[in-house]
């Protein structure tokens, strides 16, 4: 447990109650270097490297096991135009493994030219197929590729091997060849993706000047400074800070009324709010900040939720934190301490209308609180994006050059921290392991086992290396200077890749040998602000404390085929009426037509369950079949 309350020293909220709570924690204090490079602790294999003479190795009366050339087509990228023995990414790989690399010069993403190559018979040996006419179970039973089995992870692979272990028990379900019974077995139809399963998006961003302008204080020592050095935003450096600390649910209700009431950009016009709120029907990445206040997730409809009372599993339009929140909505937005874009923001599609409402609306430098991407927070390389978002948006078009702010993990719930307190936000991927056409890495049929065991060794050694390895860091990226340049510190800022049309002809790549696995650590040659938020977000660890889990999740991973079946055939018969259902209650919430929540809610729930919802939860949500949701050990694999 290491959730944090922001500790304020202010005039016009009631001390003592809320910050008795907890002190700052010292699981903060991790040193920046532990997270720099995930990778970069973990020895290179010395198999791989033929420039390590043999006298250094332990041993030495090991047979090389590159002795035997081996052949190996692929096709693994979007690179069409690229020929075969040009690259020198091909040449670098080629030479340490004593292998032919062949990529095939069609895009995976091409779904004509990946259905001609499979209605000819054509598979490569190793292959990521985004748009072929088949998933990797379709190209097995078509005869196609072959199977994996988990023993070549371990021998070959480890780095993947330990991953698929951490992420127990849902790495095992993805790709697997099931047993007759159901059952798990340990072969796969393909190399499943790893994927971040940390990461999220959105984070809280408020106006610090202003927070200080209605009476609080936030001690420095809590206040991490984002520096920056660029041409366009370096005169700002300094102005956004990051904490590790959260305002509690109450004190935060207490700002927006200030930011609303308090004149807190001291003009002495009553001109300014707290936030921006959609209404009930907007379900959206953009909502979840909000929703995950109450413990419920706006944006992924498939994450299930226990009943407090009765222990069903619901879906989200049926669980009391669904009902808390529209309370509060509707609350703040009475009092008019947060409120709607004005007409026309509702719809999703196309996104414009209400995203570009959003930032229009943010740039009035009127409001104090947003939600921030942390990927553009003080990004300086993507103009016509970034510059429309918070912070930068205030600087450079509300025309507040001073503008301060804060941006912490979450927004915190009522419960306040108790351990088993569940707000926060959602981790963008549950599981680590991922399947499907996109996050699936084939082997064809005819791949031996020496092949496979090649290329596992491979990727084995890629993964492992240090991050600024002098033979890695150019197989996977190419050379600075010609491939890329750093803004600043090497392996510490931001690394901007060079126009593909300026790189010389016997420096070209095919790019697509390594670049095969996200391992969930942070990324390097980011922006400066985001290379500093993102080694706070994954040295304390953040997604373990500051997101929302699901009990159950709705998904082909966790639900059994047969029940897949017989739940879509149940919700073509009852789904209608319970979304109906759901919308009226919504719509006259959202309208103010609800006159005693509490007995409105529970007809509302019995007229769901009466609808169809009973045999939903009871047959599908509740079955044991359908298994429940465990999150992983999300320990940064050093
Ligand atoms: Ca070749
Ligand atoms: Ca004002």
């Amino acid at each position: 447990m290491s959730k944090r309350i922001i500790r304020l020293a202010s005039m016009l909220v009631l001390i003592g109650v809320m910050f008795s709570m907890i002190a700052c924690s010292n699981s903060s204090e991790v040193p920046n270097e532990t997270t720099t490079g995930a990778t970069t602790t973990k020895a290179v294999t010395t198999t791989g490297d033929q420039s390590t003479t043999a006298a250094t190795t332990t041993q030495a009366v090991e047979e090389n096991p590159f002795a035997e050339h081996l052949t190996i087509t692929w096709l693994m990228s979007l690179n069409a135009d690229y020929v075969e023995g040009t690259g020198m990414d091909e040449e670098m790989l080629e030479e340490r493994y004593n292998i032919d690399l062949q990529p095939w010069a069609i895009s995976n993403y091409d779904p004509e030219g990946l259905s001609m190559m499979l209605a000819a018979g054509d598979m490569p040996d190793f292959s990521k197929l985004d748009h072929a006419p088949w998933d990797a179970i379709g190209l097995y039973e078509q005869g196609m590729t072959r199977l994996i089995n988990k023993e070549m992870y371990k021998k070959y692979f480890p780095y993947y091997y330990e991953l698929m272990l951490q992420n127990e028990p849902s790495s095992l379900f993805h790709n697997n060849v099931k047993n007759e019974d159901g059952s798990l077995s340990d072969n796969f139809y393909g190399i499943s993706m790893v994927v971040d399963n940390k990461w999220y998006y959105n984070v809280p961003l408020a106006r610090l000047d202003w927070l200080e302008n209605i009476g609080y204080e936030i001690d420095e020592s809590l206040l991490t400074p984002i520096k920056l050095s660029d041409e366009k935003l370096g005169k700002y450096s300094d102005q956004v800070f990051i904490t590790n600390q959260i305002f509690p649910h109450e004190d935060f209700n207490e700002i927006l009324r200030a930011f609303t009431e308090d004149d807190p950009d001291g003009n002495g016009e009553d001109d300014t709010y707290g936030g921006v709120i959609f209404n009930h029907n907007f379900r959206s990445a953009w909502a979840d900040l909000w929703w995950g206040q109450f413990g419920v997730n706006s944006s992924d409809g498939n994450f299930l939720y226990e009943d407090s009372v009765t222990g069903d599993i619901v879906p989200y339009y049926a669980f009391t934190g669904y009902r808390d929140y529209m309370e509060w909505a509707v609350s703040m937005r009475d009092k008019g301490y947060i409120r709607t874009l004005p007409e026309g923001y509702e719809s999703l599609a196309p996104q414009g209308s209400w995203y570009d409402n959003l930032l229009a609306n943010w740039m009035t430098g009127k409001i104090g609180y947003f939600f921030a991407d942390r990927q553009y927070i003080c990004r300086p390389d993507a103009p016509a994006y970034s510059d429309r978002q918070p912070p930068q948006s205030i600087w450079l078009n509300a025309g507040d050059e001073d503008a301060t702010f804060i941006t912490w993990p979450a927004l915190a719930g009522p419960q306040g921290i108790e351990p088993n307190s569940k707000w926060g936000q959602r981790r963008y991927s549950l599981d680590a392991f991922g399947s499907g056409k996109n996050r699936t890495y084939l082997v064809g049929a005819e791949v031996s086992d020496e092949k496979l065991a090649r290329v596992l060794t491979m990727w084995n050694d890629s993964n492992t290396a240090a991050i600024d390895d002098p033979y890695w860091s150019v197989a996977k990226s190419g050379i600075e200077g010609v491939h890329y340049t750093w803004t600043g510190e090497p392996w510490n800022s931001a690394r901007i890749t060079t126009d593909a049309t300026k790189i010389p002809p016997h420096y070209k790549r095919y790019g697509g040998f390594l670049a095969v696995f996200s391992t969930g650590g942070p990324a390097v040659g980011a922006n400066e602000a985001m290379t500093l938020y993102t080694k706070i977000f994954y040295g304390e660890e953040w997604y373990k404390d500051y997101c929302i889990e699901p009990i159950k999740y709705w998904s082909a991973t966790y639900v059994p085929a047969e029940m897949m079946q017989a739940f879509k055939a149940d919700w073509d018969a009852f789904g209608a009426d319970i979304n109906k259902i759901h919308a009226e209650f919504r719509d006259r919430h959202w309208n103010g037509q609800i006159a005693n929540i509490n007995t409105e809610w529970e007809q509302y729930i019995n007229q769901l369950y009466d609808a169809g919802l009973e045999k939903i939860v009871n047959d599908y949500y509740n079955n044991d079949d359908f298994i429940a949701y465990k999150t992983p050990d999300l320990t940064v694999v050093k």
